[in-house]
């Protein structure tokens, strides 16, 4: 299955999904979370399918949530969208298949992961970045949310919870090899060398291995490690509905499409 949204690539075993609205800094539009979701479900469905590689297009990872299509949204639907719904609905299920499918999904980060967008990369099962192109940020405390899409899980576990913290309320931009520095990617392509044929060359190496090892062996991690993830998927959804019912979501959102600063009121 290929979608306008998402191109799907088979090279023997491994399938490619590339987020593809370049444009937008593939950023995640309604459109773009369903036909993601559609296709993690075939590739689960396919037992030829044996490793899934999640890149973006053109200069971006994902820049998270469209930000622009979220305006629209809550202009057409006033104030009766939630922003927990909005979760549930999309990126939470769709964490949730990258976790649950029991193949090797890995994020190929060649540019810039922000919002949802890394925290969809962070909840892959191992992430390769690009020390040329790749840059991390969360984004969310900048227009006034809490880390979503599982990222208030996987930030803390992945790179403990001071730096995780640290990284959540400041929004620093990283680069890849102080990513990997903090556990947020496993590996680095240095400057000058190439993320595709990179990860190309361990996706086929994690397909080659026995399906059954890598299925059981994702279960056991993930039995060990996250039994109870989507129970904090939900948890996470009632905190972002609750920081999305105050003003700072569309004062910090309207500061990024304005470029300008934001204002956050004291309370
Ligand atoms: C964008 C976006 C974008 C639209 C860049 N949308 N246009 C959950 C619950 C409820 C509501 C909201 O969302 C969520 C989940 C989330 O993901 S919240 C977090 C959403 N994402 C962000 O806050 C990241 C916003 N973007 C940025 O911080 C920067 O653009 C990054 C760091 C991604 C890239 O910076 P630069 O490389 O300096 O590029 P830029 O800022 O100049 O952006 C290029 C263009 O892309 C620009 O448009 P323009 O017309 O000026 O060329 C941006 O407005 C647009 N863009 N991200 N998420």
């Amino acid at each position: 299955m290929s979608s306008s949204t998402v191109r799907a690539a088979r090279n023997g075993s491994v399938l490619t999904l590339t987020l593809n609205r370049p444009e937008k800094l593939n950023a995640f539009s309604d459109d773009m979370t369903r036909d993601l979701l559609e296709a993690f479900a075939l590739a689960e469905a396919d037992a030829g399918v044996r490793a899934i590689v999640l890149q973006g297009e053109g200069r971006a990872f994902s820049a998270g949530q469209d930000l622009e299509a979220f305006v629209r949204m809550k202009a057409a639907g006033a104030a009766a969208v939630s922003v927990a719904e909005h979760l549930r609905h999309g990126y939470n299920a769709l964490v949730m298949r990258i976790r649950s499918i029991e193949k090797p999904v890995i994020a190929s980060i060649g540019g810039i992961a922000a919002g949802v967008g890394l925290s969809i990369a962070l909840c892959c099962d191992v992430r390769i970045a690009a020390a040329d192109g790749a840059s991390l940020t969360l984004g969310f405390s900048k227009i006034g949310l809490v880390p979503d899409g599982g990222a208030s899980f996987m930030l803390p576990l992945l790179a403990g919870f001071g730096r995780g913290l640290d990284l959540a309320w400041t929004s620093e931009r990283i680069g890849a090899d102080e990513a990997e520095r903090l556990g947020l990617v496993n590996r680095v392509v240095p400057r000058g060398g190439d993320l595709a044929a990179e990860t190309a060359r361990y996706a086929a190496q994690l397909a080659a291995i026995s399906p059954v090892a890598a299925a059981l062996t994702k279960r056991a991690f993930n039995e060990a490690m996250m039994p109870h993830f989507a129970a904090w998927l939900e948890r996470e959804a009632v905190l972002q509905e609750e920081a999305a019912a105050g003003p700072d979501l569309m004062e910090g959102v309207g500061a990024f499409l304005g470029k300008r600063e934001p204002a956050f009121a004291a309370r």
